[in-house]
C-alpha cells in the first residue's frame, strides 16, 4: 500500500508510462464535446418506421378486451402489435436474466402500472404515438399490492398466478452464513443493537433513455439491432434463445451510450417489440423511450427492508452481525444476478470488519411494481449491504457512546488478514483499511471537525460528521460459481498489431461513458510499449468484438481489463520470439524494456515493437511452428472478484428551522488497487458521490396504494445537480489486487455504494441533540422535520 498525490511528475507526460498517467485526456471526448457522439436516436436508416408502446394505466387487473381496429385504420400506421399477436408467434413472454419470465406484451393480465400492452408502428413517431390513443383496452381491476410487508399476508392477491401452483407472492427465500453460530454469539454478547432500515426504491435515470433500432433482412435472415445495452453479447444469446433466430445471424450493436448505471443491463419488452416489428414489416424500426417510460417501467434499484443487528462487547469489539431482509422485486424477478446469488453480492454485508459470525435470511416478494431490482451503480446489491453495516456500526457507536471512527479502527480487518475469508464465504483479495481511513481523517482534519462541531452545538447549530469505511466486491466472476443464465462470466479480448506498428484491441465489455476507449488503450500501451494514441479500442458490436458478458458490477477493469493485459502479453511473447529470430539470438538473450527488446550485454542491439510488427507480416523466415502476423486472442475467467475499498467522511449542516441538509464537505479516499487513469477515476468517484447525495437526500420512487407511480417525471423524482453537492475532496491509497495481472480493481460503483451511509450517518449525527438514532432515506426536509419534532424536544 502506498498513499499520496498523483504519480511522480517525471512520468506524467511520458507515453511510456501510460498506466497511472495523471493527465491523459479521454479519446472519446473529441467527439462528445463536439456533439458528434452517435447515440441510438441518431441512427437513421432509409425507410425506417417508428414504434410506440401502449402502457396500462392500472397496476393490477385483467385485460377484458383489446380493440385495435381504429389504430390499424390510421393512414400512417403500418402495424399494431398485441399480446395475443405475439402469443401466436410464441413471443408473448420472455425470460428475465434471473430465470423468471416476463410478458413482452401483456396477454391477459396487468402486473404493474405502465406495463406494456400493445405497440404501434407508423411512418413517424408522432403518428405512432397518436395511434396509441385509438387502441381501446378494457380492464377489470384487481386489488393491488405495493407494500412488501403486506405482500405475504394471506389476504394479499396472488400477483403471479401465471406461475404454476403459485399461491402467494413469495419470489424466493435465501440465506447465507451460519445461523446457529451467529445466534450463539448473540446469546452471550454484552451488547446487542438492532435497527430496521429501508433502502428505498430508486432509479438510475440515465441522461439517455433506452431505445433500439432493429433492421431485419428477410433475404439473408440477418438481424441487426442497435440497442442501449450494457451487454451486447449476452443480449444476442438471449434474443437467439427467445426468438429462435440463429445466433450468428444476429448482430447487436451498442453505439455511444448516454449513461447506463445498470439501467441498460436488462432486456426490455421494447427491444423485442422492435425486433418483431422489423421482422413483420420488413423495414427498419426505431423505438425510443421517453423519460416517463424510463422512470416507470425500466429497471429500478434497491427496495430492501432490512432489519440488522450487531453483537459486540462493551469495549466495542464487534462479534457478529445478523440480518433479515424483505426484498421487493416488483412484478417479475428482473434482476441480473448470478444464478447462485439471487440476492446478488449482498453476502458481503459483514463489511470491513473482523467478526466471528454472521447470518442473513432473506425473503423476496412480488408486488405490483415495475420489475428490476439491481440497477444503479449497485455492484450487485453491495450498495444495500454497505448501507446496512455502516449504519449499524454507527448505531452501535451511539449505544456505546464511542466515537464512530474509534469504533471502526478497533474492528477493521488488518492487512495481514488478507486474503480474508468472510463469515459468509467471500474471499477478500487485499486491503489496508486502516491506512485508507487514516488518509481520510488526515484530509478531513477529523479532530478539528469534532472540535468545530462541539462549538457549534453549544450555540444551537446542527453540524454532523458521518463516516463510512466500506468494502466493495466487483468483477464477476469466477467460472466455478458465477453465471448469468448459465453463461460463465468470462470476457474475451483480441489484439492485433498491424505492420506499421499501430494496434486494434477488441474487447467484449462496453462503455456507457466510462472512457474505455482511453483506459483500455492505456493498458495495452503499458504492456506493449506503443503510445495509447496508436491503439484503437473496438467495443460494443457483437460482429466486431469477442464474446463476453458486458459491463456491470464494475467488471470491465477486473475482467476485460485483465483480458486486455494478458492478450497484450501474448502478443509481446510472440514479438519476443520474432525478435530472437530477427537478431539471431535466443529468447533468453533478450530483455524487454517498454517498447523494445534488447540483447542482454549488448543493449545497442535492439528492435522496437514496431520493427518487429513489420517483420511479422513480411517475408523473413519464421521460427519453427510459429505463424506470421502479430495478434492474439484470449477468453479470460477471473479467479476471484476484486475488493476495492474506501473511507468516506461527510460533513453536513442541518437548518434547525427548515431541516434542510447541506452537504458542506465530503472527503472520499478510495483504494481501487493500481490506478489506470487517475482523472477518469476521479470522475467516476465524483459521479458516484453525487449519486449518494441524490439517494440519501432526494431520490425515491413512491407509489400510492392503488399502485400509481408517483415519481414518473424528473419534477417528482429529484436528481442532484451541481447546486446540491460540495467540492469533492478526494484521495487514494493503492493496494493492488494479487490476482489481477496489473493489480487493478474496479472503481465505477464504489462512490455510489459507499457514500449514502456516510451522508445519513452525518445527518443522524447532526440531529443527536434531538435524540435521533436513525431515519430512512431520502432525508427530505419534511421527513427530518417530522423526526426532529416527533422526538425528544431540542435542548
Ligand atoms: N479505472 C481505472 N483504474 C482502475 C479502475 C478503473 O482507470 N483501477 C477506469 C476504467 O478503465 C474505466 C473506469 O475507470 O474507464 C470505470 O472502470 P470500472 O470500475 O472497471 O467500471 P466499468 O468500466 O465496468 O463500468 C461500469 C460501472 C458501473 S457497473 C456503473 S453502474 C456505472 C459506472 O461504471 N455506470 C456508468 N460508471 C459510469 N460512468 C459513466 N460515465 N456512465 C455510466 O453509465
Ligand atoms: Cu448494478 S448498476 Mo452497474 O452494475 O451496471
Amino acid at each position: 500500500m502506498n498513499t499520496g498525490e498523483n504519480p511522480p511528475t517525471q512520468f506524467v507526460d511520458n507515453d511510456l508510462k501510460p498506466v497511472g498517467h495523471g493527465r491523459m485526456l479521454r479519446k472519446e471526448d473529441a467527439r462528445f464535446i463536439r456533439g458528434k457522439g452517435r447515440f441510438i436516436d441518431d441512427i437513421q436508416l432509409p425507410g425506417m418506421l417508428h414504434l410506440a408502446i401502449l402502457r396500462a394505466p392500472i397496476a393490477h387487473g385483467r385485460i377484458v378486451s383489446v380493440d385495435v381496429t381504429l389504430a390499424e385504420a390510421h393512414p400512417k400506421v403500418k402495424l399494431v402489435g398485441t399480446g395475443a399477436m405475439l402469443a401466436e408467434h410464441g413471443l408473448a413472454w420472455m425470460p428475465t436474466l434471473a430465470n423468471d419470465v416476463q410478458p413482452v406484451l401483456a396477454t391477459d393480465k396487468i402486473h404493474f402500472q405502465w406495463q406494456e400492452v400493445a405497440f404501434v408502428v407508423a411512418d413517424d413517431r408522432y403518428a405512432a404515438q397518436d395511434a396509441l390513443e385509438l387502441i381501446d383496452v378494457e380492464y377489470e381491476q384487481l386489488p393491488v399490492v405495493v407494500n412488501a410487508r403486506t405482500a405475504l399476508e394471506a389476504s394479499a392477491p396472488v400477483i403471479r398466478d401465471d406461475l404454476a401452483g403459485k399461491t402467494d407472492n413469495r419470489c424466493f427465500d435465501w440465506e447465507t452464513g451460519d445461523k446457529q453460530a451467529t445466534d450463539a454469539v448473540f446469546a452471550r454478547a454484552e451488547v446487542v443493537v438492532g435497527q430496521e432500515m429501508v433502502y428505498p426504491r430508486v432509479h438510475p435515470a440515465p441522461l439517455e433513455t433506452c431505445g433500439a433500432v432493429a433492421n431485419y433482412d428477410p433475404i439473408d435472415g440477418d438481424l441487426t439491432l442497435w440497442s442501449t445495452t450494457q451487454a451486447p453479447h449476452a443480449h444476442r444469446t438471449l434474443y437467439s434463445m427467445v426468438a429462435g433466430l440463429p445466433e450468428h445471424k444476429i448482430r447487436v450493436i451498442s453505439p455511444d451510450i448516454g449513461g447506463g448505471f445498470g439501467n441498460k443491463v436488462p432486456i426490455y419488452p421494447g427491444y423485442l417489440c422492435t425486433i418483431v416489428a422489423s421482422m413483420l414489416t420488413g423495414a427498419p424500426v426505431k423505438w425510443t423511450e421517453d423519460r416517463f417510460e424510463n422512470l416507470t417501467s425500466t429497471a429500478f434499484a434497491r427496495d430492501y427492508v432490512m432489519h440488522g443487528e450487531i453483537a459486540a462487547t462493551k469495549a466495542g469489539r464487534i462479534l457478529a452481525i445478523r440480518t433479515n431482509v424483505l426484498a421487493d422485486h416488483g412484478a417479475f424477478n428482473g434482476v441480473a444476478a448470478p444464478t447462485k446469488y439471487p440476492a446478488g453480492f449482498f453476502g458481503v454485508f459483514t463489511g470491513s470488519y473482523d467478526i466471528q459470525a454472521a447470518h442473513c435470511a432473506m425473503t423476496a416478494v412480488y408486488t405490483n411494481k415495475a420489475p428490476g431490482g439491481v440497477a444503479y451503480s449497485c455492484s450487485f446489491r453491495v450498495a444495500e449491504a454497505v448501507y446496512l453495516i455502516e449504519r449499524l456500526v454507527d448505531c452501535l457507536a451511539d449505544q456505546l457512546g464511542m466515537d464512530p471512527v474509534e469504533l471502526r479502527l478497533l474492528n477493521l480487518l488488518k492487512p495481514d488478514q488478507f486474503p480474508y475469508t468472510s463469515m459468509t464465504g467471500w474471499i477478500y483479495d487485499s486491503g489496508d483499511y486502516e491506512s485508507t481511513l487514516r488518509e481520510a481523517l488526515k484530509i478531513a482534519d477529523y479532530a478539528g471537525l469534532r472540535r468545530e462541531q462541539a462549538e457549534k452545538r453549544a450555540s444551537g447549530e446542527l453540524m454532523g460528521i458521518g463516516v463510512s469505511v466500506f468494502t466493495e466486491a466487483v468483477g464477476a466472476g469466477p467460472r466455478k460459481d458465477m453465471d448469468i443464465l448459465g453463461l460463465g462470466m468470462a470476457d474475451g479480448a483480441q489484439l492485433c498489431l498491424y505492420p506499421t506498428g499501430t494496434a486494434v484491441l477488441r474487447v467484449s465489455c462496453q462503455s456507457q461513458g466510462q472512457g474505455h476507449e482511453t483506459t483500455f488503450a492505456q493498458i495495452v500501451a503499458e504492456e506493449i510499449g506503443i503510445p495509447p494514441a496508436d491503439i484503437k479500442v473496438v467495443h460494443g458490436d457483437t460482429d466486431l468484438s469477442p464474446f463476453g458478458m458486458g459491463t456491470y458490477g464494475s467488471r470491465s477493469t477486473p475482467v476485460s481489463g485483465a483480458a486486455a493485459v494478458l492478450v497484450a502479453r501474448k502478443v509481446r511473447d510472440k514479438a519476443h520470439l520474432f525478435a530472437a529470430t530477427m537478431l539471431e539470438v535466443t529468447v533468453a538473450d533478450l530483455e524487454w524494456r517498454k517498447g523494445s527488446f534488447h540483447v542482454i550485454g549488448d543493449p545497442a542491439k535492439s528492435l522496437t515493437i514496431q520493427q518487429i510488427a513489420k517483420w511479422a507480416y513480411g517475408t523473413g523466415q519464421l521460427p519453427d511452428g510459429v505463424e506470421g502476423g502479430l495478434e492474439a486472442h484470449i477468453h479470460y475467467h477471473p479467479e476471484n472478484l476484486t475488493y476495492p475499498n474506501g473511507a468516506y467522511i461527510c460533513v453536513v449542516d442541518v437548518d434547525p428551522g427548515t431541516a434542510v441538509v447541506t452537504v458542506r464537505r465530503f472527503i472520499a479516499v478510495d483504494d481501487c488497487g493500481t490506478r489506470i487513469n487517475p482523472m477518469i477515476i476521479e470522475g467516476q468517484v465524483h459521479r458516484g458521490l453525487t449519486d449518494g447525495v441524490g439517494m440519501a437526500l432526494m431520490e425515491m420512487i413512491t407509489f400510492d396504494e392503488d399502485g400509481n407511480c408517483l415519481a414518473a417525471s424528473l419534477m417528482d423524482y429529484l436528481l442532484p445537480t451541481a447546486l446540491e453537492v460540495p467540492d469533492w475532496e478526494t484521495g487514494f491509497t493503492v493496494t493492488p489486487s494479487p490476482h489481477h495481472p496489473i493489480g487493478a480493481k474496479g472503481i465505477g460503483e464504489c462512490a455510489t455504494v459507499g457514500s449514502p451511509p456516510a451522508i445519513v450517518n452525518a445527518v443522524v449525527d447532526a440531529l443527536k441533540p434531538y435524540g435521533l438514532r436513525h431515519a430512512d432515506m431520502p432525508l427530505t426536509p419534511s421527513r427530518l422535520w417530522e423526526a426532529m419534532n416527533g422526538n425528544a424536544q431540542p435542548p
